[in-house]
């Protein structure tokens, strides 16, 4: 090989690299899902994060047993809460990081309508049965010693409005950020408002915590971002 062809060929290998990078670095950004969350909030800005109300004081900065990052979201009286308006819909996903110092009868999240009213919620009891609230009487079944205290879980709760005997309340419970099988269910519900707010609020004097809180209008999946 004369230098001229040896230069031609390493500019041709020069060539089909660079081509072969960018189709790459085409192909990460297509693989790249587009999220859009109704609410986003990992609590690791200082204080109150803006557009939550909260009850009682509960603490955003929260340090010591942390989820995820460098603070979390921790409550630790019945009165201590923070809730959060969303644009209004008919179907709303919700997924947090939780784990509470005592399962005795808390409850971890609520989805509500626009008049406070509660649609779907997750309960932990005491023996560790986790169980899905549709409206305020309506609840599910589920084995006791689903769940423990001092653990970290990932939560999934999922409304969807009905018309009279029909709307669902589905929760997902995982010791991982995999999305599990329906962990329990109620799907007779006689909902009939749309989702308008997310409301946190234990309501016993444990500590509880919270962290990676989103919602949004589709469902949301494993290790959501
Ligand atoms: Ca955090
Ligand atoms: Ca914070």
């Amino acid at each position: 090989m004369n230098r001229t062809v040896l230069i031609l060929a390493l500019l041709l290998s020069l060539v089909l690299l660079t081509g072969s990078s960018r189709r790459s670095i085409m192909m990460a950004k297509v693989a790249v899902p587009s999220v859009s969350y109704l609410v986003s909030e990992d609590a690791e800005g200082t204080g109150t994060p803006s557009g939550w109300t909260d009850g009682s004081g509960p603490d955003w900065d929260y340090t010591t047993t942390v989820l995820e990052g460098a603070q979390s979201f921790k409550t630790a009286s019945a009165g201590m809460s923070s809730l959060i308006s969303f644009t209004a819909g008919s179907e709303r996903w919700f997924y947090c990081l939780f784990r509470t110092a005592n399962l005795n009868d808390q409850y971890a999240v609520r989805l509500r309508d626009g008049s406070n009213f509660q649609l779907a919620a997750v309960r932990t009891l005491a023996d560790g049965t986790v169980r899905v609230y549709s409206g305020t009487t309506d609840f599910s079944a589920t084995a006791a010693g689903f769940v423990s205290a001092n653990t970290t879980y990932s939560v999934w709760l999922q409304y969807v409005k009905g018309t009279g005997a029909n709307s669902v309340a589905r929760c997902y419970v995982s010791t991982t950020t995999t999305l599990p099988s329906v962990s329990a269910e109620f799907t007779t519900g006689s909902e009939t408002t749309d989702c308008a707010q997310l409301y946190l609020q234990p309501n016993q004097a444990d500590i509880c915590i919270w962290d990676h809180i989103r919602v949004s209008a589709t469902s949301i999946g494993s290790t959501p971002p």
